[in-house]
């Protein structure tokens, strides 16, 4: 038995159900509202992954957190549909680097710059009060920190300045590669390109123009209308919202 704790929009679910749709794998899914109802703050989640973080995945009750280890897992543990770790060694180590910056630098960025666009109406109706209270149970102390940080003082301009800065360092470092190989990796679609793969519509949806402006990076841009049109793709972002009234 295979089942997904995710979130229907979250980039890091949509990485493992992409990832889940190239391996082939039936999987049943368990949606955890982290924006309404802040499942997951709730002691139950908070077992299954201490960060309160989405996603977690359940193996034959083994549980696994961290969305780019769970995509790990998917490929060593099934045979079935593509491999997605490149044969060569280098190849692969060249894989994690990727999907490291796409964690610690595109990842985290997008978290600061969404926070004070898409991400501001999720709180309407709470008090500051209520806010902190709940921020307080956040199960990762940096997260928390964070978190509560923003609470007090928003997401200053320097930050945002900085995120982008950090986000346009990667897409730079990936049109040189592209420039060279079809993916990431070379030939073949591997982990890293689909580690990436939420954050242009993650761009878009927050209208970062400097991020989606493919002129000046030709190469990126074709490897973002490649990976958007994979079934795979569509897979993913198939999982409906279900609470289609929620904003
Ligand atoms: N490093 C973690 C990051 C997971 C993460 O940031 N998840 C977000 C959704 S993409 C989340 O659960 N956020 C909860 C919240 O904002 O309170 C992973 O890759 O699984």
């Amino acid at each position: 038995m295979l089942k997904l704790y995710h979130y229907w929009s979250s980039t890091c679910s949509r990485r493992v159900r992409m990832t889940l749709a190239e391996k082939q794998v039936d999987w049943i899914s368990h949606h955890v509202d982290i924006h309404r109802k802040k499942e997951q703050l709730e002691e139950w989640y908070k077992q299954i992954n201490p960060n309160s973080y989405v996603p977690a995945l359940d193996h034959d009750g083994k549980v696994l957190i961290e969305s780019l280890i769970i995509m790990q897992y998917l490929d060593e543990v099934f045979d079935t549909g593509a491999s997605l770790v490149p044969e060569d060694a280098y190849a692969r180590g060249m894989m994690r680097v990727w999907m490291d910056r796409f964690e610690y630098a595109v990842h985290k960025a997008i978290n600061a710059l969404s926070h004070s666009r898409s991400h501001s109406d999720k709180f309407v109706g709470l008090s500051h009060d209520e806010l902190r209270a709940l921020w307080q149970k956040v199960g990762n102390p940096e997260k928390r920190r964070i978190l509560l940080h923003r609470l007090e003082h928003g997401v200053s301009e320097a930050e945002e300045a900085n995120a982008i800065e950090r986000i346009e360092t990667v897409l730079d470092m990936m049109e040189v590669q592209l420039a060279k190989t079809p993916w990431l990796c070379g030939d073949q679609l591997t982990l890293a390109d689909i580690a990436m793969a939420p954050y242009p519509d993650r761009f878009q949806a927050n209208k970062l123009d400097m991020l989606t402006d493919f002129s000046k990076r030709p190469h990126y841009g074709n490897w973002v209308s490649k990976i958007q049109a994979l079934p795979s793709y569509a897979e993913a972002y198939a999982f409906p919202n279900p609470d289609s009234d929620a904003a």
